[in-house]
């Protein structure tokens, strides 16, 4: 164990040192909302020295929570960086959030991030959150180390969260310390690598007595055995049943996290900090360094596969992983060095844009602040503002280095509304502000929809949207409320009508003049398609354009309820001219004469969009889906087994009935379902649907 005392509770402002990869440890606390990541990244900051006053969410006073929406809400939002140093290596601490609402903010931390630290509450156990984040970890690369929270909690049970995490997880689970309990009481902390047992006093570890513990024997030998996989030589003394030195020990349990075969289990509290010195040293001990995850494989200009090491003496390259905007102090990026090293005041390209780049000041971050510093290292992560047009996911490189890091893969948003201003004429600065906001969070959409006129906004749920809200209010001082999009439904016709459009009207001098008679009929088209079969010249040439004008351009509102028109087939006929009378724009006005007339006699229609849904749930929940796909008046096209052991229902359903969709699947799985569901063809709307959308329209026509 690192003596806590030298490191802990420096007063004052504590400048960082530079450190070498090797010395980095780059951790993405992730899980469950309220499994307390914050307050683990929080007592962390204070035990080590960083501050001297310990953050609490209940109170809005974390370093890591320090955004308004935060406070308000108590439970993060976005991704924030604590960086520590323990025991002489440095430690940033990236505490994510757990809402799945803002999941955006864990993939950004995990693609900075070496290891995930799990943390799971000792009353709650392997919750969604955990799985999910589990499982990004995983498919980033990263090693998984789990930490037990809350066992201050008098309903906690570390064995019972141990047996979820061997059932799931199987025999990579590894604890490394244990609780010891006697008369149902905690009496102290038995680590199994120093084969030490503590207790802590304000986080303070002191040795006590090791106790008689029934199942520490069993621990052991997993570690043991654990160790023995490592190497030859490991599995060689395994057998002779000699003891491993506590090097051995170390390095046999690191390089299986570094393989992903081990995932090491520590426990304590965040609010008493007990335990948490055992963690920082698991963490210095068995994380993977900067130096042996950080490697990555980019893509040069012609998109051949680079592997890059982490070399602070290697050429220059930095994935841009996260997007602070202010609309005061502008733009905040975050980035993390993999090779190389970016310096202050020097110039990188951009390899998306292919633009140089004006590197200015560079930053550490801790929390909100930011504290300047001439470079940031390989391994290490930085701040860097007022980039022309870097965004979150790009990557910069030294000039004459052309290196594209993976970027993000973002969560697709999921949830629609339309955004409406409470104060007229603030429409543009609502645009402004969500075109900003988008350039921080990836996962929220904004558009206007052309057919509707609407904004459309669109994110992960409702909290998002709501924060979304508060942030437009906050940061560009504009109010919104939000209303359910409207649906872009057709219109049709269901019989073939012959019908004539005769214009005439005659003032003073010039009159006018167009007859035309034109069959509308259903047909397989997307608009409204124009023939013409005249005979004989009883509407002469020049006027046909004129007349296929006045169908079009009347065809973009159906007769019913003023949506536009599709599937049908207009021919012109017949009709008759002026010689001096007739004109272009009375055989335009003839034409759409003949459009009302005629829509109304072919038995018009309503038609409503239907989309395709791949609702991707556990197994357990399809039944659910599919019937609940019936009830929205959906039909259920079939079953495919998907990605991470879930299941994908696919059905046909009418997009009208999808607007809470992504609320029920939510509560329906527990979060641990998604869904896409993407626009695939229209159908005629039921009798009952057709007449409210007809009714609703006439009401608005008469507003
Ligand atoms: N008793 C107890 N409460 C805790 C502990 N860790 C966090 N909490 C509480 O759990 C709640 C959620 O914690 P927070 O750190 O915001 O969780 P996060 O969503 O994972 O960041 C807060 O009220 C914390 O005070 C702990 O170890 N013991
Ligand atoms: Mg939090």
């Amino acid at each position: 164990m690192y003596k806590l005392c030298k490191y802990a509770h420096r007063k004052g402002v504590f400048t960082l040192k530079t450190y070498t990869a090797k010395d980095i440890r780059n951790i993405a606390l992730v899980g469950h909302a309220g499994s307390g990541k914050t307050s683990l990244a929080e007592a962390t900051y204070f035990l080590t020295g960083q501050s001297d006053r310990l953050g609490k969410v209940a109170d809005g006073t974390t370093v890591c929570d320090f955004d308004p929406e935060e406070i308000k809400r108590q439970a993060s939002v976005s991704t924030a960086i604590l960086p520590i140093e323990w025991g002489g290596i440095k430690i940033n601490m990236l505490d994510t959030p757990g809402l799945f609402d803002f999941a955006g903010g864990m993939r950004e931390g995990i693609r900075a991030a070496g290891s995930a630290l799990i943390v799971l509450s000792g009353k709650s156990g392997l919750t969604v959150g955990a799985e999910k984040a589990y499982r990004a970890a995983t498919k980033k690369g990263i090693a998984k180390i789990f930490f037990v929270n809350k066992i201050d909690e008098e309903n906690a049970d570390f064995f019972k969260v141990y047996q979820q995490l061997l059932d799931t997880y199987g025999k990579k689970i590894c604890p490394m310390v244990l609780p010891h309990y006697e008369d149902g009481k905690l009496k102290c902390f038995v680590d199994l690598i120093d084969e030490k047992a503590y207790i802590y006093n304000n986080g303070i570890p002191l040795e006590t007595e090791m106790p008689q513990m029934d199942r520490a024997e069993e621990f052991r030998v997993k570690i043991r055995e654990a160790v023995a996989e490592s190497s030859e030589e490991l599995m060689e003394k395994y057998f002779a049943d000699e003891p491993f030195t506590h090097e051995e020990l170390v390095e046999g349990l690191s390089s299986g996290v570094r393989r992903g075969e081990i995932a090491p289990v520590f426990c304590g509290s965040a609010v008493t900090m007990a335990g948490l010195t055992t963690l920082f040293d698991g963490l210095r001990d068995l994380a993977p360094w900067a130096e042996t995850v950080a490697g990555e494989t980019g893509k040069d200009e012609n998109g051949n596969d680079i592997e890059l090491k982490v070399d602070s003496n290697g050429p220059t390259v930095a994935i841009v992983f996260k997007t602070i905007v202010d609309p005061f102090v502008g733009k905040l990026l975050y980035f993390k060095v993999i090779s190389g090293k970016v310096t202050a005041d020097s110039t990188m390209v951009n390899t998306r844009t292919g633009s140089n780049e004006k590197i200015g000041k560079l930053y550490y971050i801790k929390g909100k602040k930011q504290e300047e510093t001439p470079s940031i290292t390989a391994g290490d992560i930085g701040g860097v503002a007022k980039l022309a047009s870097t965004k979150t996911g790009d990557t910069l490189c030294s000039v004459g280095t052309n290196i594209t890091l993976n970027g993000i893969q973002f969560d697709e948003p999921c949830l629609s509304v339309a955004v409406l201003a409470k104060k007229k004429g603030d429409e543009e600065k609502i645009a402004q502000g969500l075109d900003r906001l988008m350039e921080e969070d990836p996962t929220i959409h904004f558009a206007i929809n052309n057919e509707t006129h609407e904004s459309i906004l669109s994110g992960l749920g409702e909290q998002h949207l709501d924060v979304i809200a508060s942030k437009l209010k906050s940061k560009f001082g504009v109010d919104v409320e939000y209303a359910t999009p409207r649906v872009a439904y057709r219109e049709t016709i269901r019989k073939k009508v012959k019908v004539q459009g005769r214009h005439k009207k005659q003032s003073g001098g010039h009159g006018q003049f167009g007859d035309v008679w034109i069959e509308f009929e259903p047909w397989d088209c997307e608009g409204l398609i124009f023939e013409e079969t005249v005979f004989g010249g009883s509407v002469p040439k020049n006027y046909f354009p004129a007349v296929e004008k006045g169908l079009q351009d009347s065809s973009k509102h159906g007769v019913l309820a003023g949506f536009p028109v599709v599937g049908v087939k207009a021919t012109l006929v017949d009709g008759s001219y002026h010689p001096v009378d007739s004109s272009e724009m009375a055989f335009k006005t003839a034409a759409s004469i003949a459009y009302k007339e005629g829509m109304s006699q072919a038995s018009p229609a309503i038609l409503e969009p239907f989309g395709v849904l791949k609702a991707y749930v556990p197994a357990d929940n399809t039944g659910d889906v599919m019937g609940d796909a019936t009830k929205r008046r959906g039909r259920v096209l079939g079953m495919n087994p998907a990605e991470d052991d879930l299941t994908c229902v696919e059905a046909e359903v009418p997009m009208a009935e999808m607007g809470d969709y992504a609320v029920m699947l939510r509560s329906l799985t527990q979060g641990r379902g998604y869904f896409t569901l993407d626009f695939d063809h229209y159908e005629q709307a039921p009798e009952a649907i057709a007449q409210k959308v007809i009714s609703e329209y006439k009401v608005e026509d008469t507003e």
